[in-house]
């Protein structure tokens, strides 16, 4: 059977990009199954979906926040029904297994419902002037045309974090999302559609970041860019928006550490490793690519850590006995391999795996065998970079202070986690690790949609997504004074004689 073809979606029709071109999206785990043929989209589909939601805007806008959020509360609930074949899609398209996808799916729901309640609220304040018969307030303005430019690891919940927030504050959108990931973008744009979004409000244009990403973060007529991925790419997008002050919202790289504290229970923290490190096969902006030991438990926790992780199962993510799927492309795959290389010329001890998978099924894939490097020490290049796959680079300590210190010494500051019994130390923790995120006792991934998510650092610029600090990025405020003395007050001076 021929592979299916998808099409862009501009002011509420499904068009093919002007060029006619295309680009194929593969299964990572088996690359001879293509997903489909989606459009390879350029400057002038991308300007026409601007020009689409820039239309919109105007109507959109005045729809009342309560009836916007009804459309986020349908997707939502089409969200839950299809739940399951939503997960399928997404494993064949972007490899973690299913349980994950799943996940990912429920993470988009959760945000759905989240920011349908939003439609509701939308709190500003109203508050008290210093002149008598005058009113004063504040209160949140949509900002125009959002553009939206998405990372493969979380294909569904990071659109749904910028999305549904967009939509519910007034704004209209153009997604674009990963070339890896077109499959859950396109299924996500055609459920807010069926749910009722009106034409124009949302387009989704897919295609090269050299051709549609910058185009869309270059664009004058796109109020904010919202943006999840590399810090390289991230700096671009702050400096194509830069020279207009136009908004951007970044969200990037990290380098996460567990600690764990020689009082910790040893068990749930290595189960706390495992998950952080090798989860979603290490893809995650939260993974735990860092592990901080105790000297007093660092061998006897480092030898059960490279145990576990020999054991674990890796395949195809559609396999319920899989544990760990492949990475994205042999491009990631290869790129991890050259860290390894680069952690082994700096004198780091490979514990386990190091190499790409083979043989059999693996040979359809971008396999990679999970990867543990003992002995680091805190300024190695495998411990300072993020690497993006399923390796984790083991640093010994030998005091609380130290490991706060290691923890604290890398340019990223996403997420961050301790292991301990010790209640003082868990609030100095709390209080000195230098991260966005924050665990005691679990592992760095795993945040909850109604906290805020982000980092410090070169890890984000200042910004949060997720709770309700995702409303600061998508709106602006206003603050508004109503003055029904019908007399000329001056604040500031008739107030004082
Ligand atoms: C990401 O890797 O970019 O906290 C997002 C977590 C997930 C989201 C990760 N809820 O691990």
């Amino acid at each position: 059977m021929p592979p299916k073809v998808y099409k862009n979606y501009i002011k509420g029709e499904w068009v093919e990009a002007r060029c006619g071109k295309g680009f194929e999206n593969l299964n990572p785990a088996d690359k001879n199954d293509v997903v489909g043929l989606f459009p390879a989209s350029d400057k002038c589909d991308l300007d026409a979906a601007v020009d689409t939601a820039k239309q919109a805007f105007k109507s959109w806008r005045l729809v009342p926040p309560p009836k916007r959020a009804e459309v986020l509360f349908r997707a939502a609930q089409v969200l839950v029904e299809r739940k399951e074949e939503l997960a399928r899609d997404m494993t064949r398209e972007m490899g973690k297994v299913l349980r994950e996808t799943r996940g990912d799916v429920q993470e988009a729901i959760d945000m759905g419902f989240y920011m349908a309640g939003e439609g509701r609220r939308l709190f500003g304040q109203t508050t008290t002037s210093e002149l008598p018969h005058k009113f004063a307030m504040s209160i949140r303005q949509p900002i125009g045309v959002v553009g939206v430019i998405t990372p493969w690891n979380f294909p569904l919940a990071i659109p749904a974090w910028k999305i549904f927030p967009a939509l519910v504050a007034g704004n209209t959108v153009v997604f674009k999302p990963a070339s890896d990931t077109p499959l859950s973008a396109y299924h996500l744009v055609k459920i807010l559609n069926e749910a009722g979004l009106p034409k124009g409000v949302l387009n989704l244009v897919t295609g090269s970041g050299g051709a549609v990403g910058v185009s869309l973060m270059t664009h004058p007529d796109v109020g904010v860019i919202t943006f999840t991925g590399s810090t390289e790419v991230g700096r671009e997008v702050s400096k194509a928006c830069a020279p207009d002050f136009r908004h951007c919202h970044l969200e990037m790289g990290g380098k996460n550490i567990i600690l764990v504290m020689e009082d910790a229970n040893i068990d749930l923290a290595l189960d706390g490793a495992l998950w952080g490190g090798f989860g979603t096969t290490g893809q995650r902006c939260t993974a735990a690519s860092r592990l901080g030991v105790h000297k007093k438990i660092y061998k006897q926790f480092v030898a059960k850590f490279v145990e576990r992780a020999k054991n674990l199962k890796v395949g195809n993510g559609l396999d319920p006995s899989v544990e760990m799927g492949p990475c994205i492309n042999d491009r990631q795959a290869q790129s991890v391999h050259n860290y390894v290389g680069i952690g082994k010329n700096e004198g780091a001890q490979l514990l386990c795996g190091g190499e790409p998978l083979t043989g059999g099924e693996y040979d359809l894939g971008a396999f990679y065998a999970p990867t543990i490097f003992g002995d680091c020490h805190p300024k190695m290049r495998i411990a300072q970079e993020e690497i993006f796959g399923p390796v984790v680079s083991v640093i010994p300590f030998e005091s609380f202070e130290e490991a706060i210190e290691i923890a604290n010494g890398v340019v990223y500051g996403l997420s961050s986690s301790i292991y301990t019994r010790d209640v003082n130390r868990v609030f100095t923790a709390m209080r000195d690790l230098s991260t966005g995120i924050v665990y005691v006792n679990a592992p760095t991934i795993g945040a909850e949609i109604h906290l805020p998510f982000g980092g410090t650092k070169q890890t984000g610029n200042g910004h949060r997504e997720a709770g309700t600090a995702a409303l600061d990025v998508f709106t602006e405020w206003k603050a508004v004074y109503v003055d029904f003395s019908g007399a000329l007050q001056r604040a500031q001076i008739d107030t004082h004689t």
